[in-house]
């Protein structure tokens, strides 16, 4: 049998002040807890067990949809409606770019512009490369820390399914699924699976030509959709340009919101994603450890040498190193 001891960092002093800087509203705070937690520093670990028992008041909001359908500018929208009710938001922008806005990490800087001095709004772009820790974990851990900061509201921009390598459905309350009347691309998406986890379809750029038709196609296909209300997903439209149909919106997030707490269905939910957290970590966990274990074990080095050599399969190589097992 293995045994493992935790070993994150241990500095609680340091991880309980950031916590309660964070709480206080100390933006600074939180942006680095934020960059610990993304780069999978122990530190971050430990800042995320602190965040526990979860006090849960914000809502998740995922935003997903093809490149350019015009999430950002959705999403800025949206943001302008709940602040008008003193609400307060947190974006998390999930590798926002896209060959429609060239480089959208400065597009999205330039359309939630007005934001970024808001104290009630708080803004995170995360990329998906180049870093150790998956994404879902690295998103919920943001969220995390964005329900600390008081974000009654907290919205995920993403890509979608594939693409990102993120199930936005394992992160957020409630899933819009956003498409544009002219894109080709929006119907690859739905056909990519993205239909069955919408809650809320959102036809962007309903100035565009080919919207009553998209509408027409997206109710027959909204059957299938995930939405607790009505059994089906809801189909709006919206014109983020000039904010019409987002009122609309928002209204029907606040339906869903109240029906998803109302039924069960959200702690349901939360349940679920907890427990997926939990076996996510418990493989990573393991395998780091284990490795580490096995790269230091005289049989499985002696092992190794003969599959490499080719003097036994790697199938029975596994079996009878499992079977005897290691220390
Ligand atoms: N005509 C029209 N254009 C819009 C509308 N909403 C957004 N746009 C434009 O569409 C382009 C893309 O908008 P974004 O908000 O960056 O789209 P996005 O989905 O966030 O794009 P990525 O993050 O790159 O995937 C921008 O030039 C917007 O100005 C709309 O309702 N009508
Ligand atoms: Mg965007």
């Amino acid at each position: 049998m293995v045994h493992f001891k935790p070993t994150y960092s241990g500095l609680w002093i340091v991880v309980i002040e950031l916590l309660k800087k964070i709480s206080q509203g100390d933006r600074r705070a939180l942006s680095k807890a934020i960059s610990l937690v993304e780069a999978g520093d122990p530190l971050g670990l430990d800042i995320l067990r602190a965040c526990y028992p979860e006090d849960w008041q914000s809502f998740v909001i995922g935003v997903t949809g093809a490149p350019g359908v015009g999430k950002s500018t959705l999403i800025s929208q949206l943001t302008e409606r709940y602040l008008d009710d003193d609400i307060s938001v947190g974006i998390i922008g999930v590798d926002p770019t896209s060959p429609f806005s060239g480089g959208a990490m400065l597009g999205d800087r330039i359309r939630m512009e007005k934001h970024y001095l808001d104290p009630r709004v708080f803004i995170r772009s995360m990329a998906t490369r180049d870093l150790n820790v998956s994404l879902p974990k690295r998103v919920r851990g943001i969220t995390r820390l964005l329900s600390l900061a008081g974000k009654d509201i907290i919205v995920v921009e993403s890509v979608g399914v594939g693409q990102a390598d993120l199930d936005i459905r394992n992160v957020a309350d409630l899933v819009i699924v956003v498409l544009a009347p002219d894109m080709g691309d929006s119907i690859q998406f739905l056909k990519a699976g993205l239909m069955e986890i919408a809650d809320i379809f959102v036809i962007n750029k309903s100035d565009r030509p080919g919207i009553d038709n998209m509408i027409h196609n997206l109710n027959e296909v909204a059957d299938s959709g995930n939405n607790i209300l009505l059994g089906r997903s809801v189909v709006l439209k919206t014109q983020s340009l000039n904010g019409e149909g987002i009122v609309n919106l928002k209204q029907s997030i606040e339906a869903c919101r109240e029906l998803l707490e109302s039924s069960g269905a959200l702690n349901q939910k939360r349940e679920d994603q907890r427990s997926i957290e939990f076996f996510e970590l418990v493989f990573q966990e393991l395998k780091l450890r284990l490795k580490d274990d096995m790269y230091n074990d005289s049989i499985f080095k002696s092992t190794l040498q003969k599959v490499k050599k080719g003097d036994i399969d790697p199938y029975s190589a596994v079996l009878s190193f499992l079977e005897r097992g290691f220390s």
